[in-house]
């Protein structure tokens, strides 16, 4: 039966995925390999903390009783049975807490938005060479995977989720040679590189969709989505995510298509096996490049509902809900299990908009053979009534980790993130972006997205605590979702200009694609042309890379200090998540253990200095990190700053 394994101060701490390559050894299974991978990994065998002997004990008692037969029900239990939470789940051979080890469960991610990073020819748009010309400064993070959103040809209605030419590299961004330059750099500094698969829709401008719209009879017709009008209206009532009615008249056969985003973006018909067989080719044919993965965008949207009946009343609001985990979901992802993604040891995430947490397991238990992870998003739209920002509490965030730790068992992998290319600034949005408390606040979400249960993203630029921007007029803005809204809102006078621009400072989506500020010459360093192709944000002369790589008390620092932290210690991948104070609405505080290994983490929310006595007989021991300098303070009674951030052993 299985040993309960920990693992402990990697003899060499800079090497990535340490346990990984343990993993490697250990599927063997095969005691005296075990043991070797454990000694050159740094594993030890914890004495008295093998939890899964009550659990044998009972399935022996078990069978003697009931015979042969509940036997098969016992493996059935660890094969497809009901959800069991880590804490009582036994822990076979090769597992930690109960876990299978993965290179991906144990990374932390940083997703690049190409078109902002940096630009290396001077014409205003970050390429591919300007990832190159950086990579230095994305290890020097200590993050392991690199997740680049589309890189491929498009007319750029959404840059890069309309995507014309899925083996092609966007023109303003590089070369096929480029982007094999960037794989192998990436490779060589030992980090892995997913990308962005944009498959519930194409660009109208992609080759099957120019020949789909020519005719109904084209041999591409079924490749999207059409149906004829409805009493002279649209087919449905479904509503585009980026404002009015999701079809579009075409005017050659006088056919509506379905576009749930766009009306640049006609959504694929997944229902057709050849739609199917070219997402798959595609694939192959990054993977075969060497690609680790992918990020798979509004992924649960593929399966359309059967006869695509009327969104009922209450979805109006939130449509994704309606449009997510259709009758088909299921079947298309393990298919492409079996044609493409069991062949590669790659990772895959879903951008899983409209999928609840209680369908989580549905989509990510790795008995199921269908993706390894999903992005809830619970946590990042926390601040938002529909797309309206809105003051969320610290209570109702932690009520959201603790469920997601209780909603998936060890079967299932969540993913940690508070920021992307589609919502604001994290330190903006749940830190304090103010002078005083930008850099703690930022250091203090950093401590909590790299300790909390579940597979960390970083986007561009929170590792410097670049915030949002100071838009004031529409004219400033880039992005569709918000150039379309403007027009169905403030120009048929249903909302104020000045209410407009007031949420479009503080949930935006172009406040994160604002350029990556680089240093304090013109434009933060981003480009050499008189314009970037969306203005740098004003506060580049306080807030940027080269200010802060000379600072050992910068945001970056911090962030590789905690990236280390988390390197070297597995219970903050795998070990039990318990949230000590659920209520308080200031503090934070929980803690993350295998067996005896165990780590308390303490976060003030607050601008306010907090003395915390810690609850029950919990004392804070040895202190690992803090993100105001060192203090000697132990014990039950802590005196916390505003928005200080500790971790102790305890
Ligand atoms: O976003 C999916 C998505 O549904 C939202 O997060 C979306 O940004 C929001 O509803 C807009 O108001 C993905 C991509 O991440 C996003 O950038 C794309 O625009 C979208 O899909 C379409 O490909
Ligand atoms: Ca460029």
């Amino acid at each position: 039966m299985g040993e309960f394994l920990v693992l402990q101060n990697y003899a060499h701490e800079s090497a990535r995925f340490a346990m990984h390559r343990w993993w490697e050894y250990a599927k063997s299974n095969n005691p005296r390999s075990l043991a070797k991978g454990c000694s050159m990994a740094g594993v030890q065998k914890i004495p008295g903390v093998i939890k899964d002997q009550p659990v044998i004990i009972t399935r022996l008692a078990l069978f003697i009783l009931f015979g042969i037969g509940l036997m098969g029900v016992s493996s059935a239990t660890d094969g497809a049975g009901p959800a069991v939470g880590p804490q009582n789940a036994s822990a076979p051979a090769g597992t930690i807490n109960g876990y299978q080890p993965k290179w991906w469960k144990e990374a932390i991610v940083y997703q690049i938005y190409p078109r902002s990073f940096k630009d290396s020819n001077g014409d205003g748009i970050g390429d591919l060479q300007g990832i190159i010309s950086k990579l230095d400064y994305i290890q020097g993070l200590g993050v392991n995977v690199v997740w680049l959103c589309p890189h491929y040809d498009s007319p750029n209605a959404d840059n890069g989720y309309d995507i014309r030419n899925y083996r092609k590299v966007m023109t303003e961004f590089g070369t096929m040679a480029d982007f094999d330059e960037l794989l192998k750099a990436i490779k060589q500094r030992h980090m892995k590189l997913v990308l962005d698969l944009v498959v519930n829709h194409t660009s109208d401008e992609h080759a099957w969709f120019v020949e789909s719209r020519k005719s109904k009879d084209s041999p591409y017709r079924d490749y999207y989505i059409w149906r004829p009008a409805k009493d002279g209206q649209p087919p449905n009532n479904w509503t585009s995510f980026f404002s009015g009615s999701a079809w579009k008249l075409d005017p050659t056969t006088g056919e509506y298509y379905l576009h749930l985003f766009a009306e640049k973006q006609p959504d694929l018909n997944w229902d057709n096996p050849k739609v199917r067989s070219e997402v798959y080719d595609l694939m192959k044919f990054w993977l075969d490049k060497g690609v680790d993965g992918f990020r798979m965008d509004v992924i649960p949207f593929i399966s359309k509902r059967e006869g695509l009946p009327d969104l009922p009343p209450e979805y109006m609001s939130q449509p994704q809900y309606f449009y997510a985990m259709g009758p088909h979901l299921h079947e298309y992802l393990q298919e492409m299990d079996r044609e493409v993604l069991s062949k590669y040891d790659m990772m895959t995430v879903g951008e899983a908009f409209g999928v609840t947490l209680e369908q989580t397991p549905s989509l990510v238990d790795e008995r199921r053979s269908e993706l390894n992870m999903i992005f809830n998003f619970d946590a990042v739209r926390l601040n938002r009534n529909g797309d309206e920002w809105r003051d969320w509490t610290l209570p109702e965030l932690k009520a959201i980790y603790t469920q997601q730790s209780q909603a998936l068992d060890v079967h299932s992998w969540n993913t940690i993130f508070l920021s992307n290319h589609d919502n604001p600034r994290v330190v903006s949005a749940f830190g304090n972006d103010s002078p005083a408390y930008r850099v703690a606040s930022a250091k203090a979400l950093a401590t909590m997205v790299l300790t909390l249960k579940g597979t960390p993203f970083i986007y561009q630029g929170d590792e410097l605590g670049m915030t949002n921007y100071p838009f004031t007029s529409i004219d400033q803005c880039d992005d569709i979702a918000v150039k379309n809204a403007w027009q169905a809102l403030v120009v048929t006078k249903k909302v104020s200009p000045e209410v407009f621009m007031a949420n479009v400072r503080k949930v935006s989506r172009d406040n994160s694609r604002t350029p990556m500020q680089w240093d304090n010459s013109p434009n933060g360093g981003f480009t050499t042309a008189p314009k970037a192709w969306l203005a740098v944000n004003p506060n580049f002369l306080e807030i940027n890379a080269n200010q802060e790589l000379s600072d050992p008390n910068s945001v970056y620092h911090y962030f590789a200090q905690m990236a280390a932290l988390r390197e070297k210690t597995p219970a903050f991948v795998y070990g039990d998540y318990t949230d000590l104070d659920p209520a308080n609405p200031k503090i934070f505080a929980y803690t993350r253990a295998i067996g005896a290994e165990k780590y308390l983490v303490v976060l003030n929310f607050s601008t306010d200095a907090v003395t915390y006595k810690l609850p029950g007989s919990i004392k804070a021991g040895e202190l690992l990190i803090s993100n105001l300098g060192k203090t000697t303070e132990r014990g039950d009674t802590l005196h916390l700053r505003g928005w200080e951030a500790r971790i102790y052993k305890f």
